[in-house]
Protein backbone atom coordinates (compact mmCIF):
# COMPACT_ATOMS: atom_id res chain seq x y z
CA UNK A 1 0.00 0.00 0.00
CA UNK A 2 1.55 3.42 -1.05
CA UNK A 3 1.64 5.75 2.00
CA UNK A 4 0.15 9.49 1.91
CA UNK A 5 3.84 11.07 1.32
CA UNK A 6 3.77 9.03 -1.54
CA UNK A 7 0.82 9.72 -2.99
CA UNK A 8 1.59 13.49 -2.99
CA UNK A 9 2.93 14.72 -5.94
CA UNK A 10 6.81 15.68 -5.96
CA UNK A 11 7.13 19.03 -7.68
CA UNK A 12 11.19 20.85 -8.15
CA UNK A 13 11.41 24.25 -6.41
CA UNK A 14 11.51 25.79 -9.13
CA UNK A 15 7.80 24.90 -10.39
CA UNK A 16 6.83 25.83 -7.15
CA UNK A 17 8.05 29.27 -8.02
CA UNK A 18 6.36 29.69 -11.47
CA UNK A 19 3.04 28.11 -9.50
CA UNK A 20 3.30 31.32 -6.73
CA UNK A 21 3.41 33.30 -9.98
CA UNK A 22 0.79 32.23 -11.57
CA UNK A 23 -1.28 32.20 -8.57
CA UNK A 24 -0.39 36.00 -8.55
CA UNK A 25 -1.16 36.57 -11.89
CA UNK A 26 2.68 36.70 -13.52
CA UNK A 27 2.27 36.11 -16.95
CA UNK A 28 6.01 37.03 -18.05
CA UNK A 29 9.51 36.68 -16.55
CA UNK A 30 12.16 39.05 -16.79
CA UNK A 31 15.33 37.17 -17.12
CA UNK A 32 19.00 36.59 -18.51
CA UNK A 33 20.54 33.28 -18.48
CA UNK A 34 22.29 31.72 -15.62
CA UNK A 35 22.45 27.74 -14.53
CA UNK A 36 21.12 28.81 -11.05
CA UNK A 37 17.78 29.55 -12.68
CA UNK A 38 17.33 26.48 -14.83
CA UNK A 39 14.30 24.78 -12.41
CA UNK A 40 12.86 28.41 -12.41
CA UNK A 41 12.91 28.72 -16.53
CA UNK A 42 12.01 24.72 -16.65
CA UNK A 43 8.38 25.46 -14.20
CA UNK A 44 7.56 28.37 -15.61
CA UNK A 45 7.61 26.80 -19.01
CA UNK A 46 5.45 24.28 -17.47
CA UNK A 47 3.30 26.63 -16.10
CA UNK A 48 2.33 28.68 -19.42
CA UNK A 49 4.76 32.14 -17.91
CA UNK A 50 6.43 33.21 -20.90
CA UNK A 51 10.30 33.98 -20.45
CA UNK A 52 11.70 37.07 -21.79
CA UNK A 53 15.53 37.14 -21.96
CA UNK A 54 17.49 40.38 -22.38
CA UNK A 55 21.15 41.32 -22.95
CA UNK A 56 22.10 43.00 -19.54
CA UNK A 57 20.68 42.17 -16.14
CA UNK A 58 19.62 45.98 -15.48
CA UNK A 59 17.05 45.49 -18.59
CA UNK A 60 15.58 42.41 -17.14
CA UNK A 61 15.24 44.20 -13.82
CA UNK A 62 14.35 48.03 -14.96
CA UNK A 63 11.62 45.71 -17.38
CA UNK A 64 9.85 44.07 -14.22
CA UNK A 65 9.96 47.66 -12.83
CA UNK A 66 7.96 49.15 -16.51
CA UNK A 67 5.78 46.21 -16.05
CA UNK A 68 4.69 47.62 -12.44
CA UNK A 69 4.35 51.18 -14.10
CA UNK A 70 2.40 50.29 -16.89
CA UNK A 71 0.15 47.56 -15.30
CA UNK A 72 0.14 48.74 -11.82
CA UNK A 73 0.79 45.14 -11.18
CA UNK A 74 4.19 43.50 -9.37
CA UNK A 75 6.77 42.82 -12.16
CA UNK A 76 8.64 40.22 -12.20
CA UNK A 77 12.44 39.25 -12.90
CA UNK A 78 14.73 36.75 -12.23
CA UNK A 79 18.74 36.95 -12.07
CA UNK A 80 21.12 34.82 -11.92
CA UNK A 81 23.45 34.56 -8.72
CA UNK A 82 26.47 37.25 -7.46
CA UNK A 83 26.55 39.59 -10.84
CA UNK A 84 23.37 38.76 -12.08
CA UNK A 85 21.82 40.50 -9.03
CA UNK A 86 24.38 42.81 -8.60
CA UNK A 87 23.64 44.37 -12.56
CA UNK A 88 19.88 44.57 -11.00
CA UNK A 89 20.29 46.55 -8.29
CA UNK A 90 20.69 50.29 -10.14
CA UNK A 91 16.59 49.19 -11.13
CA UNK A 92 15.76 48.46 -7.59
CA UNK A 93 17.13 51.23 -5.89
CA UNK A 94 15.12 53.01 -8.64
CA UNK A 95 11.83 50.90 -8.09
CA UNK A 96 12.36 51.72 -4.37
CA UNK A 97 12.32 55.07 -4.83
CA UNK A 98 9.13 55.59 -7.58
CA UNK A 99 6.91 52.60 -5.16
CA UNK A 100 7.18 50.73 -8.28
CA UNK A 101 5.84 46.44 -7.12
CA UNK A 102 8.29 44.55 -8.28
CA UNK A 103 9.91 40.95 -7.16
CA UNK A 104 13.53 40.37 -8.20
CA UNK A 105 13.88 36.51 -7.86
CA UNK A 106 17.95 35.77 -7.55
CA UNK A 107 19.83 32.67 -8.03
CA UNK A 108 22.42 31.35 -5.38
CA UNK A 109 25.06 29.26 -4.61
CA UNK A 110 23.97 25.54 -3.63
CA UNK A 111 23.48 26.17 0.59
CA UNK A 112 25.03 23.08 1.37
CA UNK A 113 28.31 24.58 0.26
CA UNK A 114 27.85 28.09 1.32
CA UNK A 115 31.36 28.86 2.39
CA UNK A 116 33.31 26.53 0.45
CA UNK A 117 33.78 29.13 -2.41
CA UNK A 118 31.29 28.08 -5.30
CA UNK A 119 31.28 29.53 -8.69
CA UNK A 120 29.10 32.89 -8.20
CA UNK A 121 28.71 32.54 -4.54
CA UNK A 122 28.03 35.54 -2.46
CA UNK A 123 25.45 36.70 0.03
CA UNK A 124 23.03 38.69 -1.74
CA UNK A 125 20.36 39.43 0.95
CA UNK A 126 22.73 42.48 3.10
CA UNK A 127 23.77 44.73 0.19
CA UNK A 128 20.54 44.38 -1.16
CA UNK A 129 18.33 44.95 1.54
CA UNK A 130 18.54 48.69 1.83
CA UNK A 131 17.04 48.59 -1.50
CA UNK A 132 14.08 46.81 -1.26
CA UNK A 133 11.07 46.03 1.28
CA UNK A 134 11.43 42.55 1.81
CA UNK A 135 14.47 40.07 1.20
CA UNK A 136 14.68 36.22 2.00
CA UNK A 137 16.48 32.99 1.35
CA UNK A 138 14.73 30.18 1.90
CA UNK A 139 15.83 27.33 4.07
CA UNK A 140 14.12 24.27 1.93
CA UNK A 141 12.33 23.88 -0.89
CA UNK A 142 9.29 23.58 1.06
CA UNK A 143 10.14 27.26 2.71
CA UNK A 144 9.88 28.64 -0.76
CA UNK A 145 6.19 29.17 -2.02
CA UNK A 146 5.91 31.19 1.44
CA UNK A 147 8.75 33.54 0.53
CA UNK A 148 7.39 34.27 -2.65
CA UNK A 149 3.79 34.54 -1.46
CA UNK A 150 5.30 36.88 1.48
CA UNK A 151 7.64 38.86 -1.24
CA UNK A 152 4.32 39.39 -3.31
CA UNK A 153 2.26 40.70 -0.59
CA UNK A 154 5.47 42.92 0.70
CA UNK A 155 5.46 44.70 -2.53
CA UNK A 156 1.91 45.53 -2.99
CA UNK A 157 1.39 47.24 0.73
CA UNK A 158 1.92 50.56 0.38
CA UNK A 159 3.39 52.05 -0.02
CA UNK A 160 4.38 49.68 -2.70
CA UNK A 161 7.82 48.77 -3.63
CA UNK A 162 10.30 46.03 -4.83
CA UNK A 163 11.25 42.77 -2.64
CA UNK A 164 13.60 40.15 -3.12
CA UNK A 165 14.09 36.18 -2.72
CA UNK A 166 16.80 34.50 -3.40
CA UNK A 167 17.03 30.53 -4.44
CA UNK A 168 19.84 28.31 -3.27
CA UNK A 169 20.76 26.02 -5.89
CA UNK A 170 19.80 22.75 -3.64
CA UNK A 171 17.12 24.10 -2.39
CA UNK A 172 15.52 25.18 -5.91
CA UNK A 173 16.10 22.40 -7.82
CA UNK A 174 14.69 19.61 -4.94
CA UNK A 175 11.59 18.48 -4.76
CA UNK A 176 8.78 18.94 -2.06
CA UNK A 177 5.37 17.58 -1.91
CA UNK A 178 2.89 19.99 -4.21
CA UNK A 179 0.70 20.07 -1.57
CA UNK A 180 2.83 21.76 1.31
CA UNK A 181 2.87 24.45 -1.13
CA UNK A 182 -0.85 25.54 -0.02
CA UNK A 183 -0.56 29.39 0.16
CA UNK A 184 -2.89 31.90 0.42
CA UNK A 185 -1.45 34.11 -3.06
CA UNK A 186 -4.12 37.45 -1.88
CA UNK A 187 -2.63 37.17 1.94
CA UNK A 188 -2.52 40.95 2.75
CA UNK A 189 -2.62 42.86 -0.46
CA UNK A 190 -5.43 44.46 -2.15
CA UNK A 191 -5.10 46.77 -5.04
CA UNK A 192 -1.90 48.51 -5.64
CA UNK A 193 -1.13 51.22 -3.31
CA UNK A 194 -4.64 50.75 -1.91
CA UNK A 195 -4.67 49.90 2.20
CA UNK A 196 -8.35 49.25 2.52
CA UNK A 197 -7.32 48.86 6.41
CA UNK A 198 -6.66 52.83 6.96
CA UNK A 199 -9.67 54.92 6.26
CA UNK A 200 -8.17 58.25 6.30
CA UNK A 201 -11.19 60.30 5.53
CA UNK A 202 -12.08 60.93 9.29
CA UNK A 203 -10.18 62.16 12.16
CA UNK A 204 -7.81 65.14 13.43
CA UNK A 205 -6.08 65.13 10.28
CA UNK A 206 -8.83 65.31 7.90
CA UNK A 207 -10.61 67.29 9.39
CA UNK A 208 -8.64 69.83 9.42
CA UNK A 209 -7.79 69.46 5.65
CA UNK A 210 -11.35 70.12 4.88
CA UNK A 211 -11.73 73.06 7.45
CA UNK A 212 -8.66 74.63 4.98
CA UNK A 213 -10.19 73.85 1.64
CA UNK A 214 -13.54 75.54 2.78
CA UNK A 215 -11.40 78.78 3.50
CA UNK A 216 -9.64 78.40 0.33
CA UNK A 217 -9.04 80.93 -2.33
CA UNK A 218 -6.45 79.72 -3.78
CA UNK A 219 -6.29 76.19 -3.75
CA UNK A 220 -4.09 74.05 -5.74
CA UNK A 221 -3.62 70.07 -6.28
CA UNK A 222 -0.13 69.14 -7.09
CA UNK A 223 -0.05 65.44 -7.25
CA UNK A 224 2.49 62.90 -7.57
CA UNK A 225 3.33 58.69 -8.16
CA UNK A 226 1.59 57.63 -5.37
CA UNK A 227 -1.86 58.77 -6.68
CA UNK A 228 -1.38 56.47 -9.58
CA UNK A 229 -0.49 53.61 -7.69
CA UNK A 230 -2.79 54.71 -5.06
CA UNK A 231 -5.83 53.82 -8.23
CA UNK A 232 -7.00 57.74 -7.29
CA UNK A 233 -7.06 59.26 -10.67
CA UNK A 234 -10.90 59.34 -11.10
CA UNK A 235 -11.88 60.91 -7.31
CA UNK A 236 -8.53 63.29 -8.43
CA UNK A 237 -10.62 64.40 -10.91
CA UNK A 238 -14.36 64.59 -9.24
CA UNK A 239 -12.26 66.72 -6.58
CA UNK A 240 -11.13 69.16 -9.22
CA UNK A 241 -13.92 69.14 -11.22
CA UNK A 242 -16.35 69.88 -8.02
CA UNK A 243 -14.13 72.74 -6.14
CA UNK A 244 -12.56 73.86 -9.46
CA UNK A 245 -9.25 73.21 -7.83
CA UNK A 246 -6.00 73.46 -10.54
CA UNK A 247 -4.10 70.95 -10.90
CA UNK A 248 -0.39 70.17 -11.43
CA UNK A 249 0.91 66.68 -12.22
CA UNK A 250 4.77 64.99 -12.05
CA UNK A 251 6.07 61.71 -12.09
CA UNK A 252 3.51 59.09 -13.14
CA UNK A 253 0.44 60.91 -11.75
CA UNK A 254 0.90 62.60 -15.13
CA UNK A 255 -1.88 61.77 -17.31
CA UNK A 256 -4.52 61.09 -14.36
CA UNK A 257 -6.22 64.39 -15.24
CA UNK A 258 -5.39 64.66 -19.15
CA UNK A 259 -3.55 67.15 -20.38
CA UNK A 260 -6.22 68.81 -22.30
CA UNK A 261 -8.38 69.53 -19.21
CA UNK A 262 -9.56 72.89 -18.45
CA UNK A 263 -8.07 72.36 -14.91
CA UNK A 264 -4.71 71.12 -15.80
CA UNK A 265 -1.95 73.32 -15.72
CA UNK A 266 1.89 72.61 -16.48
CA UNK A 267 3.61 76.19 -17.16
CA UNK A 268 1.64 77.95 -14.32
CA UNK A 269 3.19 76.39 -11.98
CA UNK A 270 5.84 78.50 -10.17
CA UNK A 271 2.67 81.25 -10.01
CA UNK A 272 -0.02 78.83 -8.86
CA UNK A 273 2.26 76.63 -5.50
CA UNK A 274 3.59 80.18 -4.67
CA UNK A 275 0.45 82.17 -4.87
CA UNK A 276 -1.64 79.34 -3.37
CA UNK A 277 -2.86 79.69 0.51
CA UNK A 278 -3.49 76.14 0.62
CA UNK A 279 -2.02 73.45 -1.26
CA UNK A 280 -2.78 69.55 -1.39
CA UNK A 281 0.13 67.54 -2.15
CA UNK A 282 -1.00 64.64 -2.79
CA UNK A 283 1.16 61.36 -3.35
CA UNK A 284 4.33 63.16 -3.43
CA UNK A 285 7.39 64.22 -1.41
CA UNK A 286 8.57 67.22 -1.32
CA UNK A 287 11.79 66.49 -2.62
CA UNK A 288 14.29 68.29 -4.68
CA UNK A 289 11.31 68.48 -7.26
CA UNK A 290 9.09 70.65 -5.33
CA UNK A 291 12.40 72.43 -3.95
CA UNK A 292 12.13 70.82 -0.69
CA UNK A 293 8.87 72.11 0.32
CA UNK A 294 10.09 75.82 -1.59
CA UNK A 295 8.40 75.57 -4.84
CA UNK A 296 5.10 76.69 -2.07
CA UNK A 297 4.86 80.34 -0.95
CA UNK A 298 5.71 80.95 2.42
CA UNK A 299 2.23 81.27 3.33
CA UNK A 300 0.67 78.43 1.36
CA UNK A 301 -0.81 75.65 4.33
CA UNK A 302 0.34 72.15 3.19
CA UNK A 303 -1.87 69.46 3.11
CA UNK A 304 -0.04 66.37 2.71
CA UNK A 305 -2.19 63.14 1.29
CA UNK A 306 -0.67 60.03 0.98
CA UNK A 307 -1.73 56.23 0.28
CA UNK A 308 0.53 55.55 3.54
CA UNK A 309 2.39 57.53 6.02
CA UNK A 310 5.44 59.00 4.34
CA UNK A 311 8.73 57.55 4.57
CA UNK A 312 10.59 60.70 5.60
CA UNK A 313 9.68 63.49 7.73
CA UNK A 314 8.59 66.68 5.55
CA UNK A 315 10.94 69.67 4.70
CA UNK A 316 8.64 71.59 5.71
CA UNK A 317 5.76 72.00 8.47
CA UNK A 318 2.19 70.86 7.18
CA UNK A 319 -0.87 72.17 8.21
CA UNK A 320 -2.64 68.74 7.83
CA UNK A 321 -2.40 64.91 7.30
CA UNK A 322 -4.32 62.21 5.64
CA UNK A 323 -2.62 59.10 5.03
CA UNK A 324 -4.24 55.40 3.64
CA UNK A 325 -6.44 55.06 0.80
CA UNK A 326 -6.20 58.22 -1.65
CA UNK A 327 -9.39 57.49 -3.39
CA UNK A 328 -11.43 57.93 0.07
CA UNK A 329 -9.59 60.76 1.19
CA UNK A 330 -10.34 62.72 -1.92
CA UNK A 331 -13.76 61.53 -2.14
CA UNK A 332 -14.62 62.68 1.56
CA UNK A 333 -12.56 66.14 0.82
CA UNK A 334 -15.15 66.85 -2.06
CA UNK A 335 -18.10 65.89 0.22
CA UNK A 336 -16.94 67.92 3.35
CA UNK A 337 -16.14 71.01 1.14
CA UNK A 338 -19.06 70.93 -1.40
CA UNK A 339 -17.87 73.80 -3.18
CA UNK A 340 -15.84 76.76 -3.34
CA UNK A 341 -15.52 79.83 -5.70
CA UNK A 342 -12.10 79.72 -7.74
CA UNK A 343 -12.83 81.63 -11.06
CA UNK A 344 -10.91 84.51 -10.58
CA UNK A 345 -7.89 82.11 -9.27
CA UNK A 346 -8.23 79.42 -12.18
CA UNK A 347 -8.70 82.99 -14.69
CA UNK A 348 -5.15 84.39 -13.56
CA UNK A 349 -3.37 81.12 -13.92
CA UNK A 350 -4.97 80.03 -17.45
CA UNK A 351 -3.53 83.77 -18.27
CA UNK A 352 -0.20 82.88 -17.21
CA UNK A 353 -0.08 79.09 -18.60
CA UNK A 354 -1.84 80.32 -22.42
CA UNK A 355 0.83 83.51 -22.10
CA UNK A 356 3.92 81.06 -21.35
CA UNK A 357 2.69 78.71 -23.98
CA UNK A 358 2.85 81.19 -26.27
CA UNK A 359 6.04 81.86 -25.67
CA UNK A 360 7.51 78.86 -26.48
CA UNK A 361 5.59 78.78 -30.16
CA UNK A 362 8.89 80.34 -31.82
CA UNK A 363 10.97 77.41 -30.12
CA UNK A 364 8.63 75.09 -31.52
CA UNK A 365 8.83 75.95 -34.90
CA UNK A 366 12.81 76.48 -35.19
CA UNK A 367 14.12 75.61 -38.66
CA UNK A 368 17.77 74.94 -36.82
CA UNK A 369 19.75 71.87 -38.05
CA UNK A 370 20.75 69.96 -36.07
CA UNK A 371 17.43 70.60 -34.76
CA UNK A 372 16.39 72.25 -31.34
CA UNK A 373 14.83 69.36 -29.43
CA UNK A 374 11.59 71.51 -29.03
CA UNK A 375 11.22 71.56 -32.89
CA UNK A 376 11.10 67.85 -32.74
CA UNK A 377 8.81 67.36 -29.87
CA UNK A 378 6.28 68.94 -31.89
CA UNK A 379 6.48 67.21 -34.82
CA UNK A 380 6.87 63.96 -32.49
CA UNK A 381 3.20 65.37 -31.47
CA UNK A 382 1.74 65.12 -34.00
CA UNK A 383 2.08 61.46 -34.46
CA UNK A 384 1.39 60.55 -31.24
CA UNK A 385 -1.71 58.88 -30.10
CA UNK A 386 -3.54 59.86 -27.04
CA UNK A 387 -2.84 56.87 -25.00
CA UNK A 388 0.63 56.61 -26.03
CA UNK A 389 3.45 55.14 -23.76
CA UNK A 390 6.09 57.66 -23.19
CA UNK A 391 9.53 56.91 -21.77
CA UNK A 392 12.21 59.16 -21.18
CA UNK A 393 15.98 58.10 -20.75
CA UNK A 394 18.54 60.75 -21.40
CA UNK A 395 19.24 64.28 -19.99
CA UNK A 396 18.71 67.59 -21.11
CA UNK A 397 16.31 65.84 -24.40
CA UNK A 398 13.98 64.62 -21.84
CA UNK A 399 13.68 66.94 -19.81
CA UNK A 400 12.26 69.18 -22.86
CA UNK A 401 10.22 66.29 -23.48
CA UNK A 402 8.60 66.73 -19.75
CA UNK A 403 8.01 69.93 -20.32
CA UNK A 404 6.33 70.28 -23.42
CA UNK A 405 5.12 66.82 -24.39
CA UNK A 406 1.25 66.12 -23.70
CA UNK A 407 0.29 63.36 -21.26
CA UNK A 408 -3.44 61.79 -21.48
CA UNK A 409 -4.25 59.03 -19.70
CA UNK A 410 -2.82 57.36 -16.35
CA UNK A 411 0.22 54.96 -16.81
CA UNK A 412 1.35 56.83 -19.83
CA UNK A 413 4.57 59.08 -19.16
CA UNK A 414 7.54 57.16 -17.58
CA UNK A 415 10.58 58.67 -16.70
CA UNK A 416 13.46 57.48 -14.25
CA UNK A 417 11.66 58.88 -11.81
CA UNK A 418 13.96 60.89 -8.41
CA UNK A 419 16.73 57.97 -8.73
CA UNK A 420 17.56 59.51 -11.70
CA UNK A 421 18.69 56.19 -13.53
CA UNK A 422 20.22 56.32 -17.39
CA UNK A 423 19.48 53.35 -19.13
CA UNK A 424 16.26 52.23 -17.45
CA UNK A 425 15.07 53.12 -20.86
CA UNK A 426 14.98 49.92 -23.04
CA UNK A 427 13.80 47.78 -20.07
CA UNK A 428 10.64 50.12 -19.54
CA UNK A 429 10.15 49.99 -23.17
CA UNK A 430 10.28 46.31 -23.72
CA UNK A 431 7.91 45.84 -20.80
CA UNK A 432 5.36 48.32 -21.96
CA UNK A 433 5.12 46.70 -25.28
CA UNK A 434 5.09 43.10 -24.60
CA UNK A 435 1.95 45.08 -22.05
CA UNK A 436 0.45 46.89 -24.55
CA UNK A 437 0.92 45.57 -28.20
CA UNK A 438 -2.04 47.35 -29.72
CA UNK A 439 -0.13 51.02 -28.29
CA UNK A 440 2.20 53.07 -29.53
CA UNK A 441 5.39 52.89 -27.45
CA UNK A 442 7.76 55.64 -27.86
CA UNK A 443 11.45 55.74 -26.32
CA UNK A 444 12.82 59.00 -26.17
CA UNK A 445 16.73 58.53 -25.69
CA UNK A 446 20.01 61.07 -25.34
CA UNK A 447 22.95 59.45 -27.09
CA UNK A 448 24.55 58.95 -24.19
CA UNK A 449 21.68 57.29 -22.21
CA UNK A 450 21.80 54.76 -25.35
CA UNK A 451 25.25 53.69 -24.29
CA UNK A 452 24.11 52.04 -21.15
CA UNK A 453 21.29 49.19 -23.05
CA UNK A 454 21.95 50.12 -26.72
CA UNK A 455 22.17 46.45 -27.11
CA UNK A 456 18.61 45.73 -26.08
CA UNK A 457 17.78 46.36 -29.47
CA UNK A 458 18.71 42.72 -29.87
CA UNK A 459 16.19 42.30 -27.28
CA UNK A 460 13.64 43.99 -28.57
CA UNK A 461 14.07 42.47 -31.90
CA UNK A 462 14.19 38.90 -31.30
CA UNK A 463 10.95 39.48 -29.39
CA UNK A 464 9.63 41.19 -32.14
CA UNK A 465 8.72 44.03 -30.02
CA UNK A 466 8.24 47.25 -32.24
CA UNK A 467 8.88 50.01 -30.17
CA UNK A 468 9.75 53.34 -31.59
CA UNK A 469 12.84 54.83 -30.07
CA UNK A 470 13.73 58.70 -31.11
CA UNK A 471 16.99 60.20 -30.14
CA UNK A 472 18.30 63.52 -29.45
CA UNK A 473 21.94 62.86 -30.54
CA UNK A 474 23.62 65.93 -29.28
CA UNK A 475 27.13 64.38 -29.42
CA UNK A 476 27.65 65.17 -25.63
CA UNK A 477 26.22 64.30 -22.06
CA UNK A 478 24.54 67.41 -22.08
CA UNK A 479 22.66 67.91 -18.68
CA UNK A 480 26.58 67.73 -17.90
CA UNK A 481 28.02 69.34 -20.05
CA UNK A 482 26.64 72.37 -20.00
CA UNK A 483 26.37 72.73 -16.16
CA UNK A 484 30.27 71.85 -15.40
CA UNK A 485 30.83 74.84 -18.32
CA UNK A 486 28.63 77.60 -16.50
CA UNK A 487 30.38 76.35 -13.39
CA UNK A 488 34.48 76.36 -14.34
CA UNK A 489 34.19 77.67 -17.71
CA UNK A 490 35.21 73.98 -19.28
CA UNK A 491 33.91 70.97 -19.03
CA UNK A 492 35.79 67.22 -18.98
CA UNK A 493 34.51 64.16 -19.13
CA UNK A 494 30.94 65.48 -20.74
CA UNK A 495 31.37 64.56 -24.83
CA UNK A 496 30.75 61.85 -26.92
CA UNK A 497 31.48 61.64 -30.41
CA UNK A 498 29.12 63.33 -33.03
CA UNK A 499 27.15 62.25 -35.26
CA UNK A 500 27.46 58.31 -34.26
CA UNK A 501 25.29 56.37 -36.51
CA UNK A 502 23.11 54.87 -33.63
CA UNK A 503 20.81 54.01 -36.06
CA UNK A 504 22.94 51.41 -38.13
CA UNK A 505 23.80 49.75 -34.89
CA UNK A 506 20.26 49.83 -34.37
CA UNK A 507 19.66 48.00 -37.93
CA UNK A 508 22.51 45.72 -37.68
CA UNK A 509 21.07 44.38 -33.92
CA UNK A 510 17.78 43.88 -36.38
CA UNK A 511 16.01 46.79 -36.56
CA UNK A 512 14.90 50.04 -38.62
CA UNK A 513 17.32 52.77 -38.12
CA UNK A 514 16.82 56.60 -39.80
CA UNK A 515 19.21 59.35 -39.46
CA UNK A 516 17.64 63.04 -39.50
CA UNK A 517 19.41 65.92 -40.25
CA UNK A 518 17.11 68.44 -40.54
CA UNK A 519 13.12 69.82 -39.60
CA UNK A 520 11.67 68.91 -42.78
CA UNK A 521 13.12 64.89 -42.21
CA UNK A 522 11.62 64.43 -38.59
CA UNK A 523 7.36 63.49 -40.02
CA UNK A 524 8.30 61.08 -42.21
CA UNK A 525 10.80 59.28 -40.55
CA UNK A 526 8.64 58.65 -37.48
CA UNK A 527 5.97 57.54 -39.67
CA UNK A 528 8.29 54.91 -41.20
CA UNK A 529 9.44 53.83 -38.08
CA UNK A 530 6.10 53.47 -36.48
CA UNK A 531 4.91 51.28 -39.63
CA UNK A 532 8.69 49.39 -39.44
CA UNK A 533 6.79 46.41 -37.90
CA UNK A 534 10.48 46.23 -36.14
CA UNK A 535 11.99 47.93 -33.26
CA UNK A 536 12.44 51.26 -34.75
CA UNK A 537 15.37 53.95 -33.34
CA UNK A 538 15.39 57.67 -35.32
CA UNK A 539 18.40 58.95 -35.13
CA UNK A 540 18.19 62.70 -34.24
CA UNK A 541 20.94 65.12 -34.83
CA UNK A 542 20.35 68.06 -31.84
CA UNK A 543 22.13 71.12 -31.29
CA UNK A 544 24.87 70.64 -28.61
CA UNK A 545 24.54 74.08 -27.69
CA UNK A 546 21.13 73.91 -26.36
CA UNK A 547 21.04 74.00 -22.56
CA UNK A 548 17.80 72.94 -21.05
CA UNK A 549 17.16 76.05 -18.70
CA UNK A 550 16.92 74.46 -15.11
CA UNK A 551 17.10 76.02 -12.08
CA UNK A 552 18.30 73.19 -9.74
CA UNK A 553 20.72 70.69 -10.39
CA UNK A 554 21.54 68.48 -7.75
CA UNK A 555 20.03 69.81 -4.91
C1 LIG B 1 23.46 55.71 -14.37
C2 LIG B 1 23.70 57.18 -14.44
N1 LIG B 1 24.93 57.65 -14.71
C3 LIG B 1 25.14 58.99 -14.80
C4 LIG B 1 24.12 59.88 -14.57
C5 LIG B 1 24.39 61.39 -14.62
N2 LIG B 1 23.75 62.00 -15.78
C6 LIG B 1 22.52 62.56 -15.71
S1 LIG B 1 22.01 63.21 -17.14
C7 LIG B 1 23.45 62.81 -17.91
C8 LIG B 1 23.68 63.20 -19.34
C9 LIG B 1 22.79 62.42 -20.26
O1 LIG B 1 23.25 62.61 -21.59
P1 LIG B 1 22.31 62.24 -22.80
O2 LIG B 1 21.60 60.98 -22.53
O3 LIG B 1 23.13 62.29 -24.04
O4 LIG B 1 21.22 63.40 -22.79
P2 LIG B 1 21.45 64.98 -23.05
O5 LIG B 1 21.58 65.62 -21.70
O6 LIG B 1 22.69 65.15 -23.87
O7 LIG B 1 20.22 65.44 -23.75
C10 LIG B 1 24.29 62.13 -17.04
C11 LIG B 1 25.62 61.60 -17.39
C12 LIG B 1 22.86 59.33 -14.27
N3 LIG B 1 21.79 60.11 -14.02
N4 LIG B 1 22.65 58.00 -14.25
MG1 LIG C 1 23.41 63.82 -25.37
Amino acid sequence: MPTDAQEQTQLHGGRHVARRLKAHGVTKLFTLSGGHLFSVYDGCREEGIEIVDVRHEQAAAFAAEGWAKVTRQPGVCALTAGPGVTNGMSAMGSALQNHSPMVVLGGRAPAFRWGQGSLQEIDHVPFVRPLVKYAATPTSTAEIPQLVDQAFAAAMRPHTGPTFVDLPLDHVFMEAPEEDMAADPTAGWGPTGVDAAASPSTGGGFERAAALLRDAERPVIMAGTNLYWGHGEHELRALAETLGIPVFLNGLARGCLPADHELFFARARSTALKGADVALVIGVPMDFRLGFGGAFGDETEIVAIDVAEPERSHPRAVAAECYGDVGSTLSGLREAVGSLDTREWVGTLREVETEKRAAEEELFTDERAPLHPMRLYRELAGVLDRNAIVIGDGGDFVSYAGRVLDTYEPGCWLDPGPFGCLGCGTGYALAAKLAHPDRQVVLLQGDGAFGFSGMEFDTLARHGVDVVAVMGNNGIWGLEKHPMEFLYGYSVAADLRPETRYDQLVEALGGHGSLVRTPAEVRPALERAFSAGVPALVNVLTDPTVAYPRSANLA
